[in-house]
């Protein structure tokens, strides 16, 4: 891998992801629609707009891995989502498939699977269950990659990111946190393990109060070295008194769940 691309390169996990790898690969290409911190030794700067074809096929001209960060990271308007992680995903495969990338590492969310309580330990291999239409665009995001796979034989890991963060912020994190140096370990493999066709995992650290059975991430050599359960007293002191939703607590997804939720009843 000689150089690599990083879409979203201006966000909290792109920015992060500059510093863990750099030196690791001789060129990062580092690219968002919003401008990037000006390149130093081995970077390269890029500004493209997901949804302009022409512009994704001149960002990915050239790569040999691309780890695909961009697009829009929360809930929002079925236009905005169309445009960035629909429309603009769709790009970036058919742009890599056409220049003859051979590695994508993308970064799908737990909110493709929100809907599955939390009582629940689900693993790699449960059919999506949604709980946005963000999560929507990831679950479609985790389907195209599976085509691309299959069809045009590009390697890719699906990262199912839990929340990516120096600390965890809130309870529901403690379940789902992932540690900057775990994520870094788990981006390399997606880039540098010889065997991955198409691979779905849990970005999450080792967090004993973990949601999620990641043996596919184990079985990849994934060995995360951070646990969120140092932070849970003072997590859960912060949290104490404070009201509950319902619907919010019992799925994993939590808010996400809640927002716009209108069925009369509940789904195990
Ligand atoms: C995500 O997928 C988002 O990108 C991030 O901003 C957080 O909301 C995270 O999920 C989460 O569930 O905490």
């Amino acid at each position: 891998m000689k150089r690599v691309l990083i879409t979203g390169a201006a966000g909290g996990i792109g920015r992060s992801l500059r510093e863990t790898l750099r030196g690791v690969y001789p060129i990062l290409r580092l690219s968002d629609r919003v401008a990037v911190a000006p390149a130093r030794d081995g970077e390269e700067i890029d500004r493209t707009e997901l949804s302009d074809m022409a512009a994704v096929e001149r960002m990915v001209a050239g790569v040999d891995g691309i780890i695909h960060l961009g697009g829009i990271s929360g809930e929002n308007s079925w236009p905005v989502i169309l445009e960035g992680n629909i429309v603009g995903l769709y790009n970036v495969f058919e742009a890599a498939r056409r220049a003859g990338v051979k590695r994508i590492v993308f970064a799908t969310s737990n909110h493709a699977v929100g809907f599955y309580p939390r009582a629940e330990r689900i693993d790699h291999r449960v059919v999506p269950r949604p709980d946005s239409r963000y999560g929507v665009s990831k679950a479609f995001g985790e389907a195209l990659a599976s085509l691309y796979s299959d069809k045009h034989g590009i390697g890719v890991l699906c990262t199912r990111i839990g929340n990516f963060g120096e600390k965890p912020i809130d309870k529901r994190r403690l379940s789902i946190w992932i540690s900057p140096r775990d994520y870094t370990q788990l981006v390399r493999i997606g880039i540098e393990h010889p065997d991955i066709r198409y691979e779905i995992v849990y970005g999450v650290s080792n967090n004993r109060r973990s949601w999620y059975d990641n043996s596919n991430a184990e079985r990849l050599g994934y060995r995360p070295q951070d646990d969120s359960e140092p932070y849970a007293e003072a997590v859960l002191a912060a949290e104490t008194g404070q009201p509950a939703d319902p619907i919010a607590e019992h799925y994993q997804g939590g808010t996400f769940c809640a927002a716009e939720y209108t069925a009369e009843t509940r789904r195990s």
